[in-house]
């Protein structure tokens, strides 16, 4: 089996520190949260950014602050800026994540791509429209920048798939379904939805809440990949916060060996991601 690629979400555009104290909110909290997460054995570090109150930000600039400071701590990991940022906000303010330049890449290697609308809670509308996506692909591959195609139900996997083929999104496609917001988060919609993936495809899943560690388990045994961390679950177990981003990547890692699924590096996962090899200066 291939090895195993850990995805932290470290921050999310969600979740405050009256959630959970470690939610990092600064420049210097992020790139903290980010160290724990790739000490711990995360190889791609998914990306959202907040002012130091705490407000989302699709800030150009306070994306770079916070890549180059994740940088200087994780020289080799992935790095993937999210184009979703937060309800609300429009395409254009979405989309500035993807021009950062760091020192050796001229736009981040991966950025997520939501492939639909769907219901976020109460009156909330994360709003996906067949022209937003068709945007963002063109101009992520204009920008060589690799989507991972997040899905919230099993019709983002078929809209995803008519992008594809309308040559919006290139192949391979790398799905990320995070499963617990609309989808349910069953091993059987695990198996229904990572089976409707076009073959030659790669996965990721992030159960939402609870639903975090049984998703991550039986991603292990099914050959997926994982993600974790405070976007998705600030628990380390039931009703106990997690300290750091750090704690949730090292209980997939000793999941995973118990398993016997060995932990992909940066330069593996970029390997079997498709991405090319990372030259840091
Ligand atoms: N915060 C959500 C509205 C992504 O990163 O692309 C969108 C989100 C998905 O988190
Ligand atoms: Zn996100």
């Amino acid at each position: 089996m291939e090895k195993l690629i850990i995805t932290a979400a470290i921050c999310g555009a969600e979740v405050t520190k009256e959630h959970n104290p470690n939610v990092p909110y600064t420049v210097e909290e992020i790139a903290r949260e980010a160290k724990s997460a790739y000490d711990a054995g995360a190889s791609i570090i998914h990306l959202h950014v907040r002012e130091d109150d705490g407000t989302p930000t699709q800030d150009k600039n306070r994306f770079k602050e916070c890549i180059d400071a994740i940088r200087k701590v994780c020289p080799d990991v992935i790095i993937q800026p999210s184009t979703g940022g937060a309800v609300g906000m429009t395409d254009m303010e979405r989309l500035q994540s993807t021009e950062v330049e760091e020192e050796s890449l001229k736009h981040p290697e991966m950025a997520t791509l939501d492939c639909g609308t769907c219901n976020f809670g109460g009156d909330e509308i994360f709003i996906n429209t067949d022209n937003t996506i068709k945007t963002f692909g063109k101009t992520m591959m204009e920008r060589g920048v690799k989507p991972e195609i997040e899905v919230f139900d099993k019709g983002m996997v078929d809209i995803a798939i008519r992008m594809n083929k309308k040559g919006y999104i290139a192949s391979p496609m790398h799905f990320d379904f995070v499963l617990g917001v609309q989808m349910s988060a069953s091993v059987r919609d695990l198996v229904f939805i990572s089976e409707s993936i076009p073959h030659g495809s790669t996965w990721t899943v992030a159960g939402i809440g609870r639903h975090e560690i049984p998703m991550a388990a039986a991603a292990i045994v099914m050959g997926g990949h994982v993600r974790v961390g405070f976007e998705d679950n600030i628990y380390i177990e039931k009703g106990v916060v997690a300290k750091s981003n750090g704690e949730l990547v090292e209980k997939v890692v000793r999941i995973a060996k118990e398993l016997g699924r060995e932990i992909a590096t940066p330069a593996e996962a970029r390997q079997i991601l498709g991405l090319k090899p990372f030259l840091n200066k």
